[in-house]
């Protein structure tokens, strides 16, 4: 069955829209509403100072407007971080973490390195300025309730998307991510790895980070969203290629 492209007369002589490519363009629309609320925060390693040896632990899910504060904060602070999805009605990582921290509230944040262990996402980004940032919660993050509309406004653009578990099958290992929190292409993505309850490492090259010189070597050029799964060998960029990768390989 080929596709039939947008605007296409059959002999019909209906006009047809191909829902895929329809639906990427709503799709794509709506993540740009999502990073235009945040007004673009979430692009730039700006209060980095140091890195932990071990990698940070983050149980989230991606619709959640608390999550997104803490996402944006590892950005910021030029941080990479596990990240265990935990989407409404999960069953991997949901039970996990209610049982690590007590409560199935997210974010929750784990720091192996120093055996500290966290809800509540304005108390994570300080506990992330102060420990391996420049000690500044930046602006965008401390605005109180516009901090919140804005990021639920965020979330309210993606109508969902990202806060429901889809059946899937477990990969083996973590994949990778390279990541900018801000841009609309990495959203899709991190919709889909959360939907499909995998667990991923989140490497964050915001603009200024000390890692994106290592990333180019790695991939060939600069551009997120940028994917490489251990499981396959699989390494792509392009977010319509890795969401129909990640539907095909691990969607059930
Ligand atoms: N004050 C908390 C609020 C966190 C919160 O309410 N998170 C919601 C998701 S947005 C939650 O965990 N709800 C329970 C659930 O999803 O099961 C914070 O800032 O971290």
């Amino acid at each position: 069955m080929g596709w039939t492209p947008i605007g296409a007369v059959p002999r019909s002589g209906r006009r047809v829209v191909e829902a895929p490519l329809m639906g990427r363009t709503v799709d794509v629309f709506t993540s740009y509403g999502a990073s235009v609320a945040r007004l673009g925060f979430g692009l730039a390693a700006s209060h980095g100072r140091s890195q932990p040896d071990k990698l940070l632990e983050l149980y989230e899910f991606e619709a959640c407007p608390f999550c997104r504060k803490v996402r944006e904060a590892l950005v910021a602070y030029d941080l990479d971080a596990k990240v265990f999805p935990c989407p409404q009605g999960g069953t991997r990582f949901r039970p996990v973490a209610t049982a690590l921290g007590g409560r199935a509230m997210f974010p929750y944040l784990v720091d192996p390195n120093t055996g500290t262990a966290m809800y509540e996402s304005d108390d994570i980004v300080r506990y992330l300025a102060t420990t391996y940032g420049d000690g500044v919660v930046p602006l965008a993050l401390r605005l109180g309730p516009l901090t919140m509309v804005s990021s639920g406004l965020a979330s309210v653009a993606r109508v969902g998307h990202g806060g429901k578990a889809r059946p899937s099958k477990l990969p083996a290992e973590a994949l990778e991510l390279y990541n900018m929190e801000g841009s609309p292409f990495c959203r899709l993505v991190r919709e889909a790895l959360c939907e499909l309850e995998i667990p991923y490492v989140v490497r964050n090259v915001g603009h200024g980070s000390s890692r994106r010189a290592a990333f180019v070597a790695r991939s060939g050029k600069q551009m997120v969203p940028y994917l490489v799964d251990p499981n396959t060998g699989a390494a792509m960029f392009e977010s319509a290629d890795i969401v129909a990768y990640l539907n095909r390989t691990y969607g059930a």
